[in-house]
């Protein structure tokens, strides 16, 4: 039997033993759900960068950039992280070079793995799809805020581990996630905008990424990390 665990934060990746797993990387607010839609909206692919300069760099290369620290879009570069900006026809086709506080770092930590996939609930459904036809032993990682757990990415392991019953969990964290999304599914939205990411948002005048970004399954598509380039699947 496959098995599925939850790493709370990037700074724990070192523990779960990557080789030879699917990782999912979420970032629910908002990395991964900003890449998910962005390829929606046909983008052709997506580098991610865990520092400024790099992805700065990539603009030479032909490649819009998009950065984020603290919340805020980073001077200088074409986007910052906020998803309705990649729904833009101006991005059909383009490549995109990409760097947030935590969501490309944790994809960056998570490059020993066999696989890794970039989840959210935007698509939600294609995630557990994918994870069955594979049938690896799966590590969600949750990319957490600055090494600290959050509720919300965590939220999002939980409703996976709800739709893969069949993987068998392989710590506590599989318990802690799932009973935390038992006890916000009934209204998910009111239970994250309890949330200190969510309170740090508002201070910047951010409301509606919130709530398209946990509506589930608007965008049925996968995405993977290959040679580097984060594409559908
Ligand atoms: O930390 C990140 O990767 C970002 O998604 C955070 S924010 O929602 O853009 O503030």
């Amino acid at each position: 039997m496959a098995t599925i665990d939850v790493c709370l934060s990037p700074e724990l990746l070192p523990l779960y033993h990557l080789e030879g797993k699917l990782v999912i990387v979420v970032d629910i607010l908002r990395a991964t759900s900003c890449m998910v839609t962005a390829i929606a909206h046909g983008v052709d692919h997506i580098i991610p960068f865990d520092n400024l300069e790099e992805c700065a760099g990539m603009k030479a290369q032909g490649y819009l950039t998009a950065a984020e620290r603290d919340g805020k879009q980073v001077e200088g570069f074409d986007f910052g992280n906020s998803p309705f900006t990649f729904m833009n026809p101006e991005v059909e086709g383009k490549k995109i070079a990409v760097t947030t506080t935590n969501g490309t770092a944790c994809i960056k930590k998570s490059e020993g793995a066999k696989e890794i996939g970039i989840g959210s609930f935007l698509n939600l459904r294609a995630v557990a799809a994918y994870i069955r036809t594979t049938k690896s032993d799966v590590v969600i990682a949750c990319s957490a805020w600055k090494g600290k757990p959050n509720a919300e990415d965590t939220l999002f392991a939980g409703v996976l581990i709800e739709l893969l019953p069949e993987f068998e969990p392989e710590s506590d964290n599989c318990l802690l996630a799932l009973t935390l999304w038992k006890a916000a599914k009934e209204n998910p939205v009111g239970f994250i905008n309890e949330t200190t990411h969510v309170k740090r948002l508002h201070k910047l005048g951010i409301t509606d990424d919130i709530e398209f970004c946990m509506k589930q399954d608007v965008y049925p598509i996968m995405l993977l990390i290959k040679e580097g380039q984060i594409q559908k699947a």
